[in-house]
């Protein structure tokens, strides 16, 4: 999961490192090239003078004792200080060390299935972030790039929080949620696994055969409402997904269940007559939520698919299913950004509870290691 982003951003983290090392490496040389001048004695060149650098003194450059020995190598000699008398034991992070180390980020981005804009604005956050911070002479600059990427992923993810849990806890009941997709995308799975979670929170669940369309959708979702012991509204195939979905809302009035979860089939977004369904079911139904299904897997395909979704009836947010399969990880960190509309859930598998809350802080973990991928 994530596997591809994570080590990219971690060959990002380690560039930018090692090229800092290097330069403080050179600076050091310099320096000492500046000590065996001074060595030599106080020399006049060509109408100049030159100015013997300040002498070690720790207190002066700010630096702890216990600061240097933290740093990796010792600086050489008395040469603390450059012959410009700046001091070596602090750099600034310049925009003309960091050009290609974000070029390449922004590449790899991409290459992780992170959309164009989304990639342009992560890199933005960490240009801004990086370029001009104050660091010790050979600090590990690893950490501040990882809070600069963290910052900028954070960024991206952080639009219109929606708590799943509150909602449904807060609206009035039925709360009822449609959830629309491409086919094959892993809508049915996930109305199961919600419906599960839901009972198991204690609350009483009718789920709607709205996908009237597909052979064997009725007798998929039927399987699944019979393994979990909740009820199911359904007519026959063929049928207006508008009118079994009002009927189930109706029947969960009327039985004062807690949570409609309406399935409805999958369709190309580019099929007009199913995609003025979806708006029908919109003018009749007054959802409470309306969820977007897609597969981590498809990448920018799935940012495209979610916004001509959009169009036909209002999404509030999205599912990723499938991110037990998908290594890249760009898709979960460009919907939201793109729709605008957060992520509620992830799929990370095919059984009932291979379902995880999404939140932000829980990817950034997965990508920066302290929590199994
Ligand atoms: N590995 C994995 N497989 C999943 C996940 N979610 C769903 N699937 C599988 O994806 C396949 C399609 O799932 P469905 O729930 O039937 O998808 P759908 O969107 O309802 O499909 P249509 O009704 O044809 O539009 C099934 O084999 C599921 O078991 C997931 O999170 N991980
Ligand atoms: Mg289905």
């Amino acid at each position: 999961m994530f596997e591809g982003l994570r080590q990219k951003l971690n060959q990002f983290k380690k560039t930018v490192t090692n090229k800092e090392h290097e330069l403080d490496d050179a600076e050091v040389e310099a320096s000492s090239n500046d000590a065996a001048r001074l060595a030599e004695g106080p020399q006049e060149t060509a109408g100049e003078t030159y100015t013997p650098p300040a002498v070690h003194d720790d207190e002066a450059v700010g630096v702890s004792r216990s600061a240097e020995s933290a740093t990796q190598r010792e600086v050489p000699g008395e040469a603390t200080r450059t012959t410009s008398g700046r001091s070596l034991f602090e750099r600034e992070i310049k925009e003309k060390d960091l050009e290609e180390p974000l070029w390449d980020l922004e590449i790899a981005l991409l290459e992780s299935d992170v959309a164009m804009s989304v990639s342009e604005e992560i890199v933005d956050t960490v240009k801004k972030e990086l370029i001009g911070t104050k660091r010790k002479w050979r600090q590990d600059v690893g950490a501040l790039v990882e809070q600069a990427l963290r910052d900028g992923i954070l960024k991206v993810l952080d639009v219109n929080s929606l708590d799943f849990d509150e909602l449904v806890k807060k609206a009035p009941k039925p709360v009822t949620i449609v959830f629309t997709g491409i086919n094959g995308t892993g809508k049915t799975t996930t109305i199961a696994k919600l419906a599960y979670r839901l009972k198991n929170q204690g609350y009483a669940v009718v789920l709607a055969a709205g996908d009237t369309y597909r052979a064997g959708a009725l007798e998929q979702i039927e399987r699944h409402a019979d393994n979990l012991g909740v009820k199911l509204i359904k007519h026959q195939q063929g049928a207006d997904p508008a009118a079994v979905i009002y009927d189930a809302v109706q029947y969960a009035r009327a039985k004062h269940k807690d949570v409609v979860l309406a399935d409805t089939a999958g369709r190309i977004h580019t099929n007009v007559n199913l995609m003025n369904q979806l708006k029908k079911i919109e003018r009749v139904i007054d959802a409470d939520l309306v969820v977007f299904v897609d597969e981590a897997l498809a990448g920018n395909d799935a940012v495209e698919r979610a916004l001509q979704f959009n169009t036909a009836m209002a999404i509030d947010g999205s599912i990723l299913t499938k991110v037990d399969a998908d290594s890249k990880g760009g898709t979960a960190i460009s919907i939201a950004h793109a729709t605008n509309k957060p992520i509620l859930f992830l799929g990370l598998g095919q059984k009932y509870d291979d379902i995880v809350k999404f939140n932000p802080q829980w990817l950034l973990n997965r990508l920066f290691g302290e929590a199994e991928t």
